[in-house]
């Protein structure tokens, strides 16, 4: 984004405005995290502000400081239209397609027509905003958050909850700061949100150290459902309605599996099926190493995207017929996996 753009949503929020800040249906770490650190900032700036998220998030984010404050779309569609309705700007945070907050919640983005700002760092964006902040290069929106406000020169007005809700989404879509799109820039702003009260330490231990026993009895079914395909460096986990079901699954809990996929040697592509019994479709995440863009892969197939490493997709097929459909596409990327280096 040029920095008249930065002039001009300065000069927008010098006077008092009417906010809403919207991220993506299935809230992650980064959705949260950058909504709620953007609400905090604003309500210091005295702006009124709400959070509207398509749906709840996992538990692993209930701590997070504001998150009851936030309004629900599915369940209160009234109150949460009633709200955009009203509203003079419309943040969208972590995702830059209406269809992302899922099919009404989307349908219902596109009848409204307040000045729609968007700050997100996934590939190919929609063009529906006055101001399009997009950056694939940037490891976490929460990242852009920080790089936002510091271009309106606003920076000092970091605090404990802003700089914790930042450095929430900072470590999960950075896989705790290991991914490749981590950099040294990434680590500096680390340490600011540090100095500035983020607590490291108990940060990673609500989201990552709070699992139960069926959690980890689902990822043991979940590794033993793991198939490797050698000869397309390619690795892939299941898990069925039934499985999921005997294992009392809740949201979040197959967060990061798809990784234990991804760790094996040689491996560059990986995928986890997971059957969805509430969407009654198949979700799929897909990751890989090197220059292999699963981005492509989910679009072209799957009917999804996200970034070149690490992308969602779905499948209206049963949870069979879309693994064959899956098996019997991978030839056509073999050149493009065999080739994938690492960077
Ligand atoms: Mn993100």
């Amino acid at each position: 984004m040029k920095t008249e753009d930065f002039k001009q949503i300065k000069e927008l929020l010098s006077s008092k405005k009417n906010i809403v800040i919207v991220s993506h249906r299935n809230p992650d770490g980064d959705a949260y995290g950058s909504s709620l650190a953007l609400f905090h900032f604003f309500k210091k700036l005295n702006h009124e502000v709400t959070v509207v998220s398509p749906n709840d998030c996992p538990d692993f984010l209930k701590w997070l400081p504001g998150q009851k404050e936030i309004v629900l779309f599915e369940g209160n569609e009234t109150k949460a239209s009633k709200i955009l309705n009203e509203t003079d700007i419309v943040f969208t945070l972590d995702f830059n397609a209406f269809h992302r907050t899922g099919d009404r919640m989307g349908t219902f983005l596109e009848t409204i027509q307040p000045i729609f700002i968007m700050i997100d760092h996934h590939l190919q964006p929609d063009d529906y905003a006055k101001y399009r902040y997009s950056d694939p290069k940037k490891c976490s929106t929460c990242e852009m958050i920080y790089d936002f406000i510091e271009n309106l020169d606003l920076i000092n007005h970091l605090d404990k909850d802003i700089a914790t809700c930042l450095y929430t989404g900072i470590m999960t879509d950075t896989g705790s700061f290991r991914f490749p799109l981590t950099t040294a820039r990434t680590h500096m702003i680390i340490a600011e949100l540090i100095n500035n009260g983020a607590n490291n330490n108990s940060i990673y231990n609500s989201v990552h150290h709070n699992s139960n026993q069926n959690k980890l009895k689902l990822l043991s079914k979940a590794l033993f459902n793991l198939r490797v395909m050698q000869q397309y460096k390619t690795a892939f986990i299941s898990l069925s309605k039934e499985e999921l079901n005997r294992f009392h699954y809740q949201k979040g809990d197959t967060e990061g599996f798809v990784d234990y996929a991804l760790a094996i040697k040689g491996v560059v592509f990986a995928v986890i099926f997971i059957e969805d019994n509430v969407q009654n479709i198949i979700k799929m995440s897909f990751r890989s190493k090197g220059t292999f863009s699963v981005n492509e892969f989910a679009r072209k197939h799957f009917n999804g995207g996200g970034h070149a490493n690490a992308a969602g997709g779905r499948s209206e097929v049963s949870l069979e017929e879309t693994i064959n459909k899956f098996i019997k596409i991978l030839p056509e990327f073999k050149t493009e996996i065999d080739n994938s280096y690492e960077k």
